[in-house]
Order: C-alpha cells, then structure tokens, then sequence
C-alpha cells in the first residue's frame, strides 16, 4: 500500500504561507472598527468585556489548538523515538488539569459576566459618566425615539423640540433613551455609544449611554424592517453642552411643528428620509404613538387594557382590537375595510385612575 501523501499534492511552503496571513488581512483595510474603539463609557465597557471574555476562552483555545498540532507531529509515524504505550489509561495530573483549568475559567467568565449584566443593564440609570466620574449630580438628557417605516423619530420632551434622523447630545451628560416603534420591530444602535436595544411597537424599551467625547457617529437599525431598512440611519453628534444649546436654539428658531395629523403623514412609509427638524412638538405625542392613538378619536391602548381590566365591552371590543393590527390603513378604513365599532368611550374619572 503506498502512503496517502504521494497521492495528494501536497501545497507549497509559500501557499500556506499566505494562507497563514488571510486572518490579518481585515487589518489592512484601514477600517475603524468602531466597537472596539467606542467613545462612550457604556461601549467602553462593553467592549471590555468581549477582550475579558475573548482572552479567558484563548487561555483554553490557544493550548488546545497547539497540543493538538504538536501531539500529531510528535506521534508521527516515521517518529520512532516516541514513546508508543497502547495501554496507557490514566493519570491523575492530567485529569486535575483537564478539569481545573475549565473550572477556573468558567467561573471567573461567569462572575465577570453576572455582574456586567446587571451593572450594564440598559434600563439602569448610569452611576458613573466615566472610571472615576460620579453621574451623580448630572441631570440626565431625556430623548424618546420612534422608530417609524423607514426613519427614525427624536423628541426631546424637555427641549420641546423633535428631528428626524438627526440626534444630538452633549457629552458627558447621561441620555436617558425611550423607545417604541410605530409598525414593526427594530432595533436601535448607535455603536460608538451603546449596545443595541430593540424598538417595538405598543410598548416601550429604554437605554441609558453617555457620550464622552464629541464627533459625528453613526447611527442605524440593525434589526431587518422592511424594504427602507438599509437607509434607515442617521447620525448622531456629541457636543460640548455650548455647542448643544446653540444647536437646541437653532432647532427652535425653525417653523416646523410635530403634531398628530403632522405625525400621521410622517410615519407613512418612506425611503432615504431626509433630516428634519421641528420647533415644537406636542406634549404627549411620544405616548399616543406608545399606546397606537395618534389619529383623533382612536382609542389607546391603555384606555383600552383598562376596560378589558374590568370587564371588557364583550363583542363590540373585538372592533377595536383589529385596528391595532399590523395592516392598520386597512382595518382603520383608511384605505377601504373595517371600521372601529367603538372608536372612543367616556370614562367616569374614578375609572382612569
Ligand atoms: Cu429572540
């Protein structure tokens, strides 16, 4: 029988070679990879935690690889001065380092991670602003962001004022991130500053992020939508809080004004929406869109889990229940169909509490 490796062409030394550098090639590209250099210390944080994550797994993988290479070339056939031992069985040592190393790992990942998840939550309000800078004292920036077929939506409940796929903040201020969606599911993620957090529709998510030092960063869904999705982003720009109030001002100087009916015509889809911006923006606009009641006489979906709470309108409530669905022009006879049975309810007082 002829040894297998005259049968097959063995490849030249120069090809491995090049094939050993394919790995370092991403690197060549120039590109910023911006997770692992973010400029916000929720980011920072979490990109620390992959290079913890990823070194304590190569402590195992790296090892185990090598053995591997070098057990195969010790033990080579034409080797005649290993040692051949068919009935070898056990040992003690190794078995210690074959379960001590894992063990040591996994527990060190697993606390590291435990508490990373709980201290990186994104529903919890930031403690710090960076190592060593209390958040303390700062008074957060309140940003509600809808995510509508195909762009996004930021209103800034304490500035009045709202822009469409432009978001600013200044840095060093913690940003306190509501967010819902107007039809499906996307998510919100802004790399330089957090991880993602999903968008929804008839619900909210929050995110608290800061941002540390100033730039323009990219924003976008990374959550598939829709035939709009790959042009659903935006930027996001961290100032210094001068050059933030400069920026508010100049918002507010624009006529642009967010109401329902303006609303209603903004989260009809659309492609490649360009930035806007609008000088005022109704109080409660934020959570109409988060209960699925911005057009007139529509009721919201509190009012509505309120009623079914205590009781429910029987039949009739089947009606309203439609119109909430995902083909809403349709159901709402916007565009032929269904219309709502009940389409508003009084309450006594008592009941709305
Ligand atoms: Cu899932």
């Amino acid at each position: 029988m002829r040894p297998i490796s005259r049968l097959t062409p063995r490849p030249s030394p120069s090809l491995l070679g090049k094939l050993a550098l394919l790995p370092l090639l991403p690197l060549l590209s120039g590109c910023d990879w911006v997770v692992m250099n973010p400029s916000g210390d929720i980011a920072m944080q979490q990109r620390d935690l992959i290079i913890v994550a990823t070194v304590l797994m190569l402590l195992i993988i790296v090892p185990v690889i090598a053995l591997t290479l070098f057990f195969a070339w010790k033990y080579r056939r034409s080797n005649e001065a290993a040692k051949y031992d068919p009935d070898w069985h056990h040992s003690t040592r190794l078995e210690i380092v074959i379960w001590a190393a894992p063990l040591v790992i996994i527990t060190i990942l697993g606390a590291v991670t435990w508490t990373s998840t709980h201290l990186l939550d994104p529903y919890r309000p930031l403690d710090r602003l960076a190592p060593g800078r209390s958040a303390e004292n700062v008074k957060p920036l309140k940003v509600q962001v809808v995510a509508l077929d195909w762009k996004w939506l930021f209103i800034y409940p304490e500035l009045g004022v709202a822009t469409v796929n432009e978001l600013a903040a200044p840095v060093d201020t913690p940003i306190d991130f509501q967010l819902t969606s107007s039809s499906v599911m996307n998510s919100f993620y802004v790399p330089a500053l957090a991880g993602q957090i999903y968008a929804m529709p008839g619900m909210t998510t929050q995110l608290h992020a800061v941002i540390n030092k100033p730039g323009t960063f990219d924003g976008f869904s990374a959550n598939y939508s829709g035939a709009g999705f790959s042009h659903m982003r935006f930027k996001f720009h961290g100032m210094s809080q001068a050059n933030f109030d400069r920026w508010a001002a100049e918002v507010r100087r624009g006529g642009d004004r967010l109401d329902g009916p303006r609303y209603l015509v903004l989260e009809k889809p659309s492609e490649k929406a360009p930035v806007q911006r609008f000088a005022t923006v109704d109080a409660g606009l934020f959570d109409k869109a988060v209960n699925r009641c911005v057009e007139p006489g529509k009721m919201c979906q509190h009012d509505m889990m309120r009623i079914d709470a205590q009781g429910g309108l029987g039949m009739a409530g089947v009606y309203n229940v439609t119109t909430l669905e995902y083909d809403k022009r349709v159901r709402r006879g916007q565009e032929g169909g269904l219309r709502a049975f009940v389409a508003a309810l009084c309450a006594p007082k008592s009941a709305q509490r």
